[in-house]
């Protein structure tokens, strides 16, 4: 998929990832969920390896006008993006009886431009459109990529939090005690936990699509679970592929749909064993990024007066803007 480019005895690479060193250390930190510690880089918490990545963006990424970049809060439905945008771009390519994503998971077909390691990692190699994901919040990415095309998908920041509690949970280090969820549940309020405050990166991407629909479609998880045929058409056409009436008439959505849904995806033995690697930066078992895929599972974990009080900050942080979430 990608080529290796060997930077690491570079004397400029060495020198950059140098500053950047320095940089890290002066910015403010605060506990991590998987980390020690995240810092604050221009209002957003990012743990050390994920904040170098995009330092190493800014110096080294190059991106096409015929890029397509899935971007979102950790935990709101990038899995399944990915399998409904590749899927739904590719729909010529592969038979529903014989399909890639029945041996490929989701993440590997998707590099996630977050965890790459810039001074070993070349994608000029891949085909057009390429195809690239990332939880960076908008004012985190750099200036080229606003050429190419971006889906974001967003989802209620309660069932985020229990979602990235649990996986989080899991992937926390040994060495660290145990984060419970109610400390997790306050770090996430006062938007401190990684790619946070959820409120602003949401809102980074809902004020870019208004200005610009045509480079940035906004999909919600809830929209997506409640009409996933309606969502695939959208997709389709604002890939520029639209959905034909032949399509429709052999039930080419309708497949997409059932290919990529939460029962299918996740009882493949390809997303049920082994590990997914990003980068050099994290190992993830699989079946992880499967749990229930549900609207409302933070029923079983947050209180009312933790519910009340994150609903109201989302009320708060989105008045006026013209984003609201049908909660349940
Ligand atoms: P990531 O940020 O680590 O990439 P992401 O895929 O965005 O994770 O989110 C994972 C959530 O999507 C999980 O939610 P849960 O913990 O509340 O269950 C996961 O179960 C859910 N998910 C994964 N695939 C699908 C799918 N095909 N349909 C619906 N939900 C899905």
């Amino acid at each position: 998929m990608s080529i290796a480019i060997g930077l690491e005895d570079d004397a400029e690479y060495k020198k950059i990832c140098e500053n950047h060193k320095h940089l890290i250390e002066t910015l403010p930190k605060c506990n991590g969920w998987r980390t020690l510690h995240l810092h604050n880089y221009n209002g957003y918490w990012l743990s050390t390896k994920i904040l170098k990545s995009n330092l190493l963006i800014h110096a080294y990424f190059k991106s096409q006008p015929t890029d397509i970049f899935l971007a979102s809060f950790m935990k709101s439905g990038t899995t399944w993006l990915k399998a409904l945008v590749f899927s739904t771009l590719n729909r010529d390519r592969y038979t529903f009886s014989n399909h890639h994503l029945h041996n490929h998971s989701p993440h590997s077909i998707i590099p996630v431009i977050d965890a790459e390691s810039y001074h070993i990692t070349d994608f000029t190699n891949l085909s057009a459109p390429r195809l690239f994901s990332t939880h960076y919040p908008l004012p985190l990415l750099p200036a080229c990529m606003s050429c190419a095309k971006l889906v974001y998908v967003c989802r209620d920041p309660k069932d985020v939090l229990v979602s990235k509690w649990l996986f989080m949970s899991k992937l926390r280090s040994k060495d660290l005690p145990p984060l419970s969820f109610d400390e997790a549940f306050e770090l996430f309020c006062v938007g401190a936990s990684e790619y946070g405050p959820f409120w602003e990166h949401v809102l980074s991407y809902w004020r870019a699509s208004l200005e610009n629909p045509d480079k940035i479609l906004f999909l919600k998880y809830e929209e997506m679970k409640k009409e996933p045929e309606m969502v695939v058409r959208k997709l389709a056409a604002f890939l520029g592929k639209a959905v034909t009436v032949e399509e429709e008439e052999k039930g080419v959505v309708r497949e997409i749909v059932k290919l990529c849904s939460f029962e299918n995806l996740s009882n493949l033995e390809v997303n049920k064993t082994g590990v997914e690697k990003f980068g050099k930066v994290l190992d993830v078992e699989k079946r992880d990024f499967f749990r229930k895929g549900v609207i409302g599972d933070w029923k079983n974990y947050l209180s009312d007066e933790m519910k009340e009080r994150i609903d109201g900050i989302t009320d708060e942080k989105f008045k006026g803007s013209g984003l609201t979430f049908t909660t349940v």
